[in-house]
């Protein structure tokens, strides 16, 4: 079934967006005429929502998850969570490496959520197909360490540091302000040099958000899918925990139905832990649904 689009082929609506329905990631050129799935490969010692990992373990996790139906595997060596302590560039390097090694030639495309540019050079020499960063290549460097390569690159949005980003932020108006924020993060990526078929946004849901901004993001997905398209990360967070009053481990039906509330929202991709479980919901909306 690979790279079949009967896999789960929900179109997505021309209406929601007038740019060129293609995203350049590296090896692969993604028609985004059906939402992908992103699996989320954690290479840390940490991650509360997923278990630890070891390298060898989060290659067999990729693996699994690419039999499951990823289109992307997101290789995450640096704790994105609120209050996570900072890893050393080499750290990184010597968690992420050594699985994007693994997993080069298993048929997904391979992200790498880092926000540092050292780590973004490193990795893409190895293979790297995106460049995933919660801090929008706003660090000094990092639009030049991307610029020419032609990896993917994923723009999102956060207000604060992820150390203390969850105390008390607030907006004026948080949809204007995102939808500002990604329009001149784009801009500044043009302005690089970078094609535009190769950007993805992002308005980061949990990054310094409280629920009533979550949700107010979340309800203008649409509109941000007018910009470029979105990859919407949801799956197992906070904001489903508050919504359902359930523990990070019990979030598998919260989340499934979320990524498909995005996906019919215009989201171009979905950023999940539960591949399997994702697909199959795709599938049953792409069949019984209504037509877009
Ligand atoms: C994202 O949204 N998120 S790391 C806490 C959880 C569950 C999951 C309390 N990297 C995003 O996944 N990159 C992360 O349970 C991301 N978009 C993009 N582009 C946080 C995460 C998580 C945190």
């Amino acid at each position: 079934m690979r790279g079949c689009h009967l896999q789960h082929p929900v179109p997505q609506p021309n209406t929601l967006s007038d740019l060129p329905a293609m995203f350049r990631c590296g090896r692969t050129l993604f028609a985004l005429d059906r939402p992908l799935v992103m699996g989320i490969v954690n290479v840390t010692p940490d991650s509360f929502s997923d278990g630890g990992r070891s390298p060898r373990q989060a290659i067999v996790h990729g693996l699994a998850l690419r039999e499951a139906g990823a289109d992307i595997l997101d290789i995450g060596g640096e704790s994105t969570r609120p209050g996570a302590a900072a890893v050393s560039i080499q750290a990184e390097l010597d968690r992420v490496l050594p699985v994007l090694e693994g997993l080069r030639d298993c048929g997904a495309a391979l992200s790498v959520d880092t926000m540092k540019p050292e780590v973004m050079r490193a990795v893409l020499a190895a293979g790297a197909d995106l460049i995933n960063d919660v801090r929008a290549l706003q660090t000094p460097g990092a639009l030049e360490a991307v610029a020419g390569s032609d990896c993917g690159l994923c723009l999102m949005h956060m207000r604060g540091e992820p150390r203390g980003m969850q105390s008390d932020p607030r907006y004026g108006d948080v949809v204007a302000e995102v939808v500002r924020f990604l329009r001149e993060r784009v801009e500044a990526a043009l302005q690089a040099g970078i094609a535009r078929e190769r950007l993805l946004i992002d308005p980061g849901f949990g990054f310094g958000k409280t629920l009533e901004h979550n949700i107010a993001l979340f309800k203008a997905l649409p509109e941000f899918a007018h910009i470029a398209p979105v990859l919407a990360g949801v799956s197992r967070k906070s904001m489903l925990g508050q919504i359902t009053g359930r523990p990070v481990g019990a979030r598998l039906a919260a989340s499934v139905a979320a990524a498909l509330l995005a996906a019919r929202r215009g989201a171009a991709i979905l950023r999940v832990h539960d591949v399997g479980d994702t697909v199959d919901a795709l599938k049953i909306m792409n069949v019984l649904g209504d037509p877009q």
